[in-house]
Formats: structure tokens, sequence, C-alpha cells
């Protein structure tokens, strides 16, 4: 399927059922490649602290700062041009990878744009890509989601949930406002993804990016991923440091104030 049809069957089912897979998005070394570069830090990473994050399941949190696996899928062209139609301008949100262990219940169903106070409905602000590293089946946690629940102002009732399998490689995305959680992990081994979740620029993103992945890391990462990061203002200058883009200060290395070595000094 061309890039631009694939975009606009993705564009149709968010907008009808609030959420759309497209298979095979992710080849298999790539997936290799963060499945290695992830287990290692999920091995050092502790349980959650309550039934939302799942005492069974452990987040990886500040995902950027440790892995760079996944620097490609945040930047895939398929998923930034439905960013850019659901969402205009956007910046990461709470990217984590989830790991969900053996014996965990079912994750409370809610939105993931419900942390901002604006009544429903709205316009769409926040919009979500969970990227599976394994298959995901009813079974041992697959996503939930209640098809069409975008457009509900209320709770939706709990016979509405379906799971959603997912192949490894391929991408569910979904919007902020419909209800989902991930399932019960009643087999013996972790599902394991990673949700890469964005937000429209003019809210404050759930995890400080700006901290979790500092200016002489970020300095590193491609340009789009700065961006993505908040190494960037919202048009016209929104997130403006000492009244220049961010990512200008970025480029320039010698500037004390990021705390980078200055040419001088290297
Ligand atoms: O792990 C999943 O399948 C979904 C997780 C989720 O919705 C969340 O933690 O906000």
């Amino acid at each position: 399927m061309s890039e631009q049809l694939q975009l606009g069957s993705v564009l149709r089912a968010l907008d009808r059922e609030g959420y759309a897979v497209v298979e095979d998005l992710l080849h298999s070394e790539a997936l290799e490649t963060a499945r290695a570069e992830l287990g290692a830090v999920l091995a050092k990473t502790p349980f959650g602290r309550d039934e939302f994050e799942g005492r069974r399941t452990k987040r990886v949190y500040a995902l950027f700062a440790k892995v760079r696996a996944l620097d490609r899928a945040a930047t895939h062209p398929l998923v930034l041009a439905v960013l850019d139609r659901v969402l205009g301008h956007y910046q990461l949100n709470a990217p984590a990878a989830i790991e969900i262990g053996a014996g965990e219940r079912a994750q409370p169903l809610h939105t993931d744009d419900a942390i901002y106070p604006l009544p429903r409905p709205h316009a769409e602000v926040v919009l979500s890509v969970m990227w599976p590293l394994v298959d995901f089946n009813e079974a041992n946690g697959a996503t939930r989601v209640v098809p069409g629940s975008h457009r509900l102002s209320a709770r939706p009732e709990p016979d509405r949930v379906i799971s959603v399998p997912l192949r490894a490689g391929s991408a569910l995305f979904y919007l902020g406002s419909l209800w989902h959680g991930g399932g019960a992990n009643r087999t013996d081994r972790p599902r394991t993804g990673v949700v890469l979740n964005y937000a429209a620029s003019w809210l404050r993103p759930v995890e400080t990016h700006l901290l979790s992945i500092p200016p002489a890391q970020a300095a590193g990462l491609p340009e789009r991923l700065q961006e993505l990061l908040g190494y960037d203002v919202r048009p016209p200058f929104m997130g403006y440091v000492d009244g220049v883009n961010p990512k200008k200060l970025l480029q320039s290395r010698a500037n004390p104030r990021f705390g980078m070595p200055s040419m001088e000094s290297e």
C-alpha cells in the first residue's frame, strides 16, 4: 500500500473507531536490537507502584535517555504524518516501555488525555502508538480498547472492551480520548511493548524530558527527536529560552548555560 493510502486508512480508522493497526512497520533486525537494548534496562527496572502501573509490570520511563533503538520508531514517517494531521504541532508526552509480567491483572480502563482537565468531547490533544516487541494476544495482555469510545462523554460499559492482537513489528495507533488499558497476562512470559505517546505542544508534557534527557545528552540526538523532546518552540515562540529557540541553543555547543564543553576546552 502506498504511504498516502496507508495514511488515509489510519486516519479513517482513528476517526471511526478511535484506533488503527498497521502491520510490518518495524523490521526484525530493529525489533531484535530494541529487545536487546531494552532487556538490559528492564532487568534493572522495579515493578510498578500501584494498580495503574501494575504491580507485576515494569515501566521504563526516560526512555530516550536509556535506549537508542526506538529513535526511528519515534520519528517513523507514517507516525509523523498521522500526528501532523491529528495534532498539528506536537511533542513526545509520556513515552515508556511496558513489560506486563506473568500473572498481572488487567489495567484499569482509562483515556490518555484524562490528565488534561478538558471537558469531553474535545479536539484531540494526545495520540499514542503502541509498538509490540513480542506478539500480543488476549492471553498475554494485548492492549484492550473500547471501539468508538473516543466519542463518549462518560465511561463506557465494560462489556464493550475488546483485546487487540498485534504482531511484533506492527503498530497500534489510538487517540488520547479512546478508553483502553493493558490486558491481564495469564501466560508465564512477559508481554513487552513500547508506547510512544505524543501531545499537542501547547500542553505541558507528562514527563519533563528536558530534565530526563538534559541538553548535553540531547545534543547528540537526531534533530527531529530533539524537537519531539521539547527542544523546539511551538510557533510562533512558545517555549523559547532567553528569547531563542532551545534547538538553536542546543546546537551551539559552546554555550556554557547548558553545561556543554566549549570548543576551547575540548
Ligand atoms: O500496556 C498497554 O497495553 C497499555 C498501557 C496503557 O494504556 C498505559 O499505561 O497508559
